[in-house]
């Protein structure tokens, strides 16, 4: 058994996500999570909300709240939003949680201590207008790498480079947008990521568990030479530039910038975790304490990549103190929305809060994984979300249990086929050729699973469920009744191991419906996990395809999942600015 931290990046507070932000992140953190924890792995799963920046401020300001209520109610509606899509976080923090106050002040304390924050002068865009700086996302205009107008403060959207608001070109203010607009100097705290250069680089040599997007990210980076960057900016909303409650002279007027404060919001998170359910937070972060023996496991879009390959670890490894740095990381690249974009402003794509009222989220859930942005981007149409639903839920899991549950029910009392009431039957072909089947898939299930292929595991999943329809086909119960009743039992009773097991290994990515089949095969909840014994796989499978007592009493689900038609897609294309 192993303990395996896991944590997907906070998704930010200025607006419900949509359904890349989910694909990209929380969902694929969610079914591993769920993954680790039927095969008995003791599992930490947190996420939080990342409420600073100028992001919070500006979606803020154009609701017309003040940035604190704002972040409340945001808070509470992501909050909802992942709970309706089943995410099962240990703990859904907040960065602007006082335990994220002081993690944060006291990680900035340590790394001016070992000599890696110095404050320098630096040149801010000052907007005459606004009174005011304009950090980040406050700032807009031409971009000097690519030309392209529009471009924000922190970074261009058209060609993805980070930028300094100052190098932008024409620049001029989000708030006002008044040109007028100046160049000023004030001081500013700078992380000497340049100093670290190389024992980061030490450090991502060794490390094993990182997909070569995220490798190939880290050392671009590293390559092009790491800039010392600003870790402070000219804004009140954030938290503080103070140590022990005691502001930094000069610093009144400026808060940590949110890059610096939300990736330490996942250890503070953690302890707000601990402090709430009697746990030990240190025993999951502080090698210390307990933390040598922990997998941590990061989830995040690709953007997000430098962020967690080089300035977090900064952060912790410059800190000198014992933290857990990341062991493995999965990277995803985007979801396309009908080849375009998602996007919140030309309100193209659907977010987590309108999908639940097009299909459930078991729906979301098992589309988004089979099509997890995994080696590239996927594209996201209405058309090939029917169409997967339709055929591997509804046709392929749906109709078997269906079938077999609503036939036992019929003939066999709706209870499992003893052998001895119906003199045992004789293994055949077909019972082999299912073994067999099942001896090659289900560890290579568990082994996708295990190295985070989300595709792959879907679509394993799916074959096994596969398989149980060939069985029955094969095996035929139906006609085998007429003349044989003892060898139709034999293809009832291990239709309903098929069953409970399609049950059991549907639960990650399927966890309502696979909920409800197990309710309806009587199988107690404490009973649900992947324990599928030692040795040959053969012997495994066979004991897999006789676990339910015989005599055991079951019933037939209630519809689990209904198809999706035609006029839906029309529908759902029209409101929701599909073409296609
Ligand atoms: N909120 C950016 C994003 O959602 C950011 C992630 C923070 S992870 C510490 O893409
Ligand atoms: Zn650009």
């Amino acid at each position: 058994m192993a303990r395996i931290l896991i944590t997907s990046a906070l998704p930010y507070i200025n607006g419900v996500k949509h359904l890349g932000n989910l694909a990209g992140s929380m969902l694929p953190a969610d079914v591993y999570a769920r993954a680790m924890r039927l095969l008995g792995h003791e599992v930490l799963y947190i996420c939080a909300t990342d409420e600073h920046g100028t992001p919070a401020e500006l979606a803020a300001a154009d609701a017309g709240m003040a940035v604190a209520d704002y972040c409340d109610k945001m808070h509470d509606a992501q909050r909802a939003a992942g709970a309706d899509f089943k995410m099962s976080y240990d703990y859904f923090g907040r960065s602007s949680a006082l335990s994220n106050h002081e993690m944060t002040q006291h990680l900035a304390h340590m790394l001016e201590t070992n000599g890696l924050i110095e404050e320098r002068v630096s040149e801010q865009v000052y907007s005459n207008a606004d009174g005011r700086f304009l950090p980040d996302r406050y700032v807009e205009g031409t971009c000097p790498n690519c030309g392209a107008d529009g471009a924000r403060g922190d970074q261009c959207d058209s060609c993805g480079k980070l930028l300094d608001p100052a190098d932008l070109i024409e620049p001029y203010s989000a708030v006002s947008g008044s040109k007028d607009v100046e160049i000023r100097q004030t001081n500013h705290l700078y992380l000497k990521q340049s100093d670290m250069a190389d024992r980061l680089r030490a450090w991502i040599d060794k490390a094993e568990g990182w997909p070569n997007l995220a490798k190939s990210i880290a050392y671009k980076w590293l390559d092009e030479g790491l800039h010392d960057r600003a870790i402070t900016r000219d804004m009140k909303w954030g938290i503080p530039v103070a140590y022990k409650g005691v502001p930094r002279p000069g610093f009144e007027d400026k808060v940590f910038y949110v890059w610096f404060d939300a990736p330490i919001e996942y250890i503070s998170a953690t302890k707000d975790w601990a402090d709430a359910t009697g746990h030990d937070w240190q025993s999951w972060w502080r090698t210390d304490k307990g933390a040598d023996d922990v997998t941590y496991v990061e989830f995040m879009g690709k953007d997000n990549v430098a962020f967690h390959t080089l300035s977090f670890p900064t952060t912790l490894i410059g800190s000198g103190e014992p933290w857990k740095l990341v062991d493995r990381l999965k990277a995803f690249n985007w979801v396309t929305w009908y080849g375009g974009k998602f996007s919140t402003s030309q309100k193209r794509g659907v977010f987590m809060d309108q999908a639940l009222d097009l299909a459930p989220s078991d729906y979301w859930r098992w589309h988004l994984t089979a099509n997890a942005p995994e080696g590239a981007d996927a594209g996201f149409t209405f058309e090939d979300f029917a169409a997967r639903i339709n055929s591997d839920l509804a046709n392929v899991l749906g109709n078997f249990v269906n079938r077999i549950t609503k036939y036992c029910v019929g003939k066999f009392d709706g209870k499992v086929p003893c052998p001895k009431k119906y003199g045992g039957g004789e293994w055949g072909k077909p019972e082999d050729t299912l073994v067999a089947e099942l001896a090659e898939r289900l560890p290579k299930l568990i082994a996708y699973y295990e190295a985070m292929e989300f595709r792959k595991a879907a679509s394993e999943t799916r074959a096994i469920w596969a398989t149980g329809n060939e069985y029955l086909t094969e095996a035929a119960p139906w006609s085998q009744y007429k003349t044989d009743i003892d060898q139709a039992a034999i293809g009832v009773r291990i239709g309903l191991n098929l069953v409970a097991f399609f049950g059991v290994i549907a639960q990650p990515i399927i966890p309502d419906a696979a909920g409800k089949i197990l309710d309806a095969m009587h199988i107690p909840k404490d009973n649900r996990t992947w324990k599928f014994g030692e040795g040959d796989w053969n012997e495994r499978v066979k004991a897999i395809l006789d676990a339910l007592p015989h005599g055991h009493e079951i019933s037939a689900p209630e519809v689990l999942f209904t198809k999706i038609e035609d006029a839906d897609i029309e529908e759902w294309k029209q409101r929701f600015g599909g073409e296609g």
